[in-house]
């Protein structure tokens, strides 16, 4: 089998980076661990920064997203009783976010692709990519049989647990990594919103957060411990702890619903440079982990393919590297960007169980300072509807 570009894993980097190339006339074949259906009902992000909207509506994906997605100009903190809300409109003019789950975007990505006869190689096995180093590189996988996929190039977005990154010389990367004292436990429920936008609260029992997938659908999180066990959070104690947590101003109650759906997100920043090694590039996941209360992941690996797709294009037109061997540079330069601002709204929102009463004291300055000083959250908005220039 050939192809120009491999590409490993169907996840919004994969099937973005196929999407891309094929509008700039370059053949890809994804390879993908699960099924169509797994990939497809695999619930993660919800939020879309202006950028990835932008290039989803511009590359001929925006019909279901702007019907369905929900735009979001603001979000809301609260703490301390009260709640505060950072206003896109005002801080940020004329940039928003959109609400739309990762889900639905991979689904409109598959059916975009395998409408205009793109390849798409669900539940295939042992993936190991070959001879990375050189100017002839390949995949090989077993479906079925065992196959050998030569390409120009491999791409490797098959996320943090994936066989790309581990498929580098030891040596070659150097790895940045921070875990966190606790996790999230996430649950998608039938129950209509109770807010009309994002609800970030921090109080002494631990974080929550109020997302949504639609007006029917709503997504809540709450720190818990790293290694919780889920079988020790039926439903009923979940909203009891839900509503300790949200509950906390006036005049302000929170519908509950069926439990559609549970996950355990665990928190963790990381970042593996460089972000290619010879003809194996680096997107998503693959190369960097946000903790999921800044939103970026999706965005970023949406970024990384971006700037990957222009770099082959260069390449493929005419024979110019410039772009290929800057990829790395320029797209560490905003994961670092977002991982700072992801580190810091972790390290702002949630409670460490090792912080003593000074550093509880200084959280709380840091929380109020972002919702009364006009620079202070003017920084939050840029960042969170994601940066135009970085
Ligand atoms: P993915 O992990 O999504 O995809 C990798 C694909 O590769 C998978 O389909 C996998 O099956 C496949 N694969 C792996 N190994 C393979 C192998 N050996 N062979 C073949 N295929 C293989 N991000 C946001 O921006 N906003 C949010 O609101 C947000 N919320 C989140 C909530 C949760 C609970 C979690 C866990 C993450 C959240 N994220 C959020 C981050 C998340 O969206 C990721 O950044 C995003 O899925 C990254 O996409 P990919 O890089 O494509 O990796
Ligand atoms: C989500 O809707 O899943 C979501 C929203 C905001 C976050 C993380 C996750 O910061």
């Amino acid at each position: 089998m050939r192809t120009q570009v491999g590409i490993v894993g169907a996840g919004p980097s994969g099937l973005l980076l196929s999407h891309l190339l094929h509008r700039r006339g370059i053949d890809s074949l994804v390879l993908e661990a699960h099924s169509r259906d797994y990939v497809e009902k695999r619930v993660r992000a919800g939020v879309l920064e202006q950028g990835t909207v932008d290039t989803l509506v511009a590359t001929g994906l925006g019909d279901r997203l702007q019907r369905e997605g929900l735009v979001h100009y603001g979000i809301e903190l609260r703490f301390g009783g009260q709640s505060h809300r950072i206003a896109f409109e005002r801080l940020v003019p004329g940039r928003a976010v959109t609400l739309y789950g990762q889900q639905e975007v991979v689904k409109d990505l598959i059916a975009a692709r395998l409408a205009v006869g793109g390849q798409i190689l669900f539940e295939v096995s042992d993936v190991v990519p070959q001879d990375i180093g050189t100017d002839h590189p390949a995949i090989a996988f077993t479906r079925g049989e065992r196959h050998r996929l030569d390409c120009d190039f491999i791409a490797g977005c098959d996320g943090f647990h994936g066989v790309c990154r581990p498929a580098i010389p030891d040596g070659a990367l150097t790895v940045f990594d921070r875990e966190y004292p606790f996790g999230w436990l996430g649950v998608l429920a039938a129950v209509p919103p109770s807010t009309q936008e994002l609800i970030y609260a921090h109080s002494d029992r631990g974080f929550a957060l109020h997302s949504m997938r639609g007006p029917a659908l709503s997504r809540f999180y709450l720190q818990v411990e790293p290694d919780e066990d889920l079988d020790k959070w039926p439903d009923e104690r979940f909203w009891d702890e839900l509503r300790a947590r949200l509950e906390t101003v006036p005049g302000w109650r929170l519908q509950t619903g069926p439990v559609l759906e549970r996950v355990m997100a665990p928190m963790r920043s990381f970042v593996a440079e460089p972000m290619r090694y010879g003809r194996l590039y680096l997107a998503g996941d693959a190369a960097h982990i946000v903790p999921p209360t800044g939103a970026k992941g999706l965005n970023l690996a949406a970024f990384d393919v971006r700037v990957l797709t222009e770099a082959l294009a260069a390449w493929y037109a005419d024979g110019s590297t410039a772009l290929l061997d800057d990829y790395s540079g320029t797209c560490l330069r905003r994961v670092w960007r977002v991982q700072q601002f992801s580190w810091w709204m972790t390290t702002l929102l949630h409670t460490f169980a090792g912080h003593d009463g000074y550093d509880r004291r200084l959280q709380r300055s840091r929380l109020e300072y972002v919702c009364s000083s006009q620079a202070a959250a003017t920084s939050l908005a840029e960042n969170y509807v994601g940066l135009a220039h970085v």
